[in-house]
């Protein structure tokens, strides 16, 4: 089914009440002479507003999208009170820090890194790759090596209070029951429109809390926790990254809205796809929010505990999530 341009215009506007316009008919895009309808910057849970905020106001002082999801990001990798991103991320098992990043630009262009121990910033790192390499991807020592290489500064990024959560864990001796849950998220993955209408998108984490050594989630996944074809629109996903991974959740998002499905039915599809792979009904979360590109914005998650952040012109603000069941 054609629609007419007003169809396109955007959404956002009723995501004060936490939920957008579903629509079950697949309409047809326009395919790349889809103009956006002002810029806007998206973001995985409630507490990256202020990297929402950031990125607003650099794509506001004319900054490309690329340049200002990275700035965005980076607000997050250096709060330590987020203990799921970057400085102040939780250790793995053997209470080391390891953290995962991806970033796509408008031209398709793509890096990542993953597993990197003792870089703050793997956001700009996941940028270095893409820009200065022929790889999408650098694990590991290699990432490492090639941050140094590359005036990276070496730290540690274990804070006192990550610590201690570490060793309490250990103390209790729990096996690793790893759901994304209100006290063990907050990867951020960050989408944003330009003034020239370009769309960027990036995903950064410290990954699952206690996470075996050398785990890699879906944040470094090109497809899975990130995908943007400037064409159609990007989404960015955050929760149990294996399961993510297993259903391709942010490409099929994409390939989704290119039928012509809305952002948030596009992610409710992924959910379903989440949902029917996990027969035995494991204790997981995910979280999807994606972003057309004529700014209309949508988000679905499996259970009810998952929210995003949206600024635009109508201001920075958090919003519950729609989910898809909640036991
Ligand atoms: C992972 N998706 O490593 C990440 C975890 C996450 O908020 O999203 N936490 O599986």
């Amino acid at each position: 089914m054609k629609i007419s341009r007003r169809s396109f215009v955007r959404t956002s506007a009723v995501a004060g009440a936490g939920l957008l316009m579903s629509q079950s008919t697949p309409q047809k895009l326009f395919g790349s002479i889809v103009k956006s309808s002002g810029l806007i910057t998206v973001s995985t849970w409630e507490n990256t507003l202020k990297s929402t905020w950031r990125t607003f106001e650099l794509l506001q002082s004319g900054k490309n999208s690329l340049d200002a999801i990275e700035a965005g990001i980076m607000v997050a990798e250096d709060d330590p009170t987020n203990t799921t991103v970057g400085y102040g991320g939780f250790p793995d098992e053997d209470g080391i820090v390891t953290l995962d990043a991806s970033i796509m630009d408008w031209n398709g262009n793509a890096g990542s890194v993953a597993a990197v121990e003792n870089i703050r910033h793997v956001i700009s790192l996941a940028r270095s790759v893409m820009q200065t390499t022929k790889h999408v991807m650098l694990v590991g020592e290699g990432a490492k090596k090639f941050a140094l290489a590359n005036n990276f500064k070496e730290e540690d990024l274990l804070t006192e209070k990550s610590r201690a959560a570490w060793e309490e864990w250990k103390g209790k001796n729990i096996k690793n029951n790893n759901r994304v849950s209100p006290n063990n998220h907050d990867t951020i993955g960050l989408l944003a429109i330009d003034r020239d209408g370009n769309m960027s998108g990036g995903v950064s984490t410290s990954g699952m809390a206690w996470k075996i050594h050398g785990r890699v989630g879906d944040s470094p996944i090109i497809g899975a926790a990130l995908f943007v074809d400037n064409e159609v629109g990007g989404a960015v996903a955050t929760g149990n990254g294996e399961w993510v991974m297993r259903s391709c959740g942010c490409f099929l998002i994409v390939e989704k809205m290119r039928e012509g499905y809305s952002p948030e039915e596009a992610c409710k599809i992924a959910i379903e796809r989440v949902n029917k792979l996990n027969k035995n009904g494991e204790d997981i979360q995910v979280g999807y929010v994606a972003l057309r590109k004529d700014g209309v914005m949508g988000a679905h998650s499996l259970y009810p505990d998952f929210s995003y952040c949206l600024a635009d012109k109508n201001g920075n603000k958090s919003y519950k999530s729609a989910f898809y069941r909640t036991k």
